[in-house]
């Protein structure tokens, strides 16, 4: 990589803030988007990362701030930790909001809308308060589309569509398994989305999907569609679990850096799924944090992908999922 120094041509430098800096996911994320892989090589980064006020987050984020140092990336030009918000998020351009708490042992989805939520609400305002005007937010916290959805109500001067969610895991998780099952590389594969909420309710779609040019079903059957591949895309995190000990976090970092990778400098075409606010489109009510087929156009922009003719089945999901969203939105009501 040329020394940034030298570099004849480089971008200004963007603020990147993370929250929950010091948690698993983060450790995944940091060194990635310090490296480039988010902004490319012409654009260097300073981090600002957000962790909760207590002794162990600092003490382990300094750690992680000593091994970023010690990485010696020629784009990194500075990092600043702090536990306050509008520290964090001051003349921030790209927001990843992963700090959150997880779901514990015998907690409902419900409950842990009610843990998170007012996070979302304080860091909200405080985007609103400190943040560059264009900010790009992606919500990684859990309910990530209802979390978003409380966010970008706290941030009114900041267009709405730059609030998003993250089911891209969704997305890689689909492509890897169809892959997989085809022997084909996965970047033949092409069209997967994912719809609705990032729960078990999602609809991970291939209806129109293509793998090395064949439409997918013409090479994997329903029953395996339905028997082996939906399940296992909406049961993955919960294995990796069971196998590891711990939540999914560098295969989450990889997709949270592939969607503001795509965002940032667009997605040459293809199509990606964002959650975002919905437009109305498909029946979504006009507002909730939905996962839609989108194309990244490049300069930070999205266009949510119109004119799909949803199968019978695809539409029933889809309502399921939104039916979830409506839910959830019913339920943080207070916090709005
Ligand atoms: P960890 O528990 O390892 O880390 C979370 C970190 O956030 C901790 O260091 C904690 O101190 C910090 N934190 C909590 N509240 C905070 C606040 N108000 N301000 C700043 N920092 C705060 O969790 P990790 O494995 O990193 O997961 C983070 C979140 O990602 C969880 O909510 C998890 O459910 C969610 N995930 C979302 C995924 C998605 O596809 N959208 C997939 C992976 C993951 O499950």
């Amino acid at each position: 990589m040329t020394c940034p120094a030298n570099h004849p041509k480089l971008n200004p430098t963007v603020r990147v803030t993370v929250t929950g800096a010091a948690g698993n996911i983060g450790y995944s994320l940091l060194f990635r988007l310090a490296s480039g892989a988010v902004f490319g090589p012409d654009t260097p980064v300073q981090l600002q990362l957000l962790e909760r006020d207590n002794p162990n987050s600092a003490k382990v984020l300094k750690g992680v701030c000593m091994e970023l140092f010690d990485c010696a990336f020629p784009l990194l030009t500075g990092i600043k930790t702090t536990s306050d918000p509008k520290e964090a998020f001051d003349g921030a351009k790209a927001v990843f909001l992963v700090g959150a708490a997880p779901r514990g042992a015998g907690q409902t989805r419900a409950d842990l809308i009610t843990t998170n939520g007012p996070i979302f609400k304080t860091q909200g305002e405080a985007i609103n308060a400190a943040a560059d005007r264009n900010v790009k937010v992606l919500v990684v916290g859990n309910p990530c589309n209802t979390n978003a959805y409380i966010c970008y109500h706290h941030a009114p001067d900041i267009a709405r569509k730059n609030f998003t969610a993250m089911m891209r895991l969704d997305q890689n998780r689909s492509i890897a398994q169809l892959a997989a099952k085809t022997g084909k590389p996965v970047c033949s594969v092409q069209g997967a989305a994912v719809w609705g909420n990032h729960s078990k309710t999602m609809y991970a779609d291939i209806e129109r999907c293509t793998i090395a040019g064949v439409p997918a079903f013409d090479l994997v059957d329903q029953d395996w569609y339905h028997d082996f591949f939906l399940p296992t895309v909406a049961d993955r995190g919960t294995a990796i679990i069971q196998a590891r000990g711990k939540s999914s976090a560098a295969s989450a970092a990889s997709a949270a850096i592939d969607h503001m990778h795509d965002w940032w400098l667009g997605s040459n075409g293809r199509i990606v799924t964002m959650a975002v606010p919905s437009d109305g489109s498909y029946g979504v009510p006009e507002g909730l944090v939905c996962g839609f087929p989108v194309i990244c156009t490049g300069n930070g922009e999205y266009e949510i992908v119109k004119g799909i003719e949803l199968s019978k089945e695809g539409k029933e999901r889809l309502e399921k999922s939104v039916k979830q969203l409506e839910e959830e939105a019913e339920h943080v009501k207070a916090l709005i």
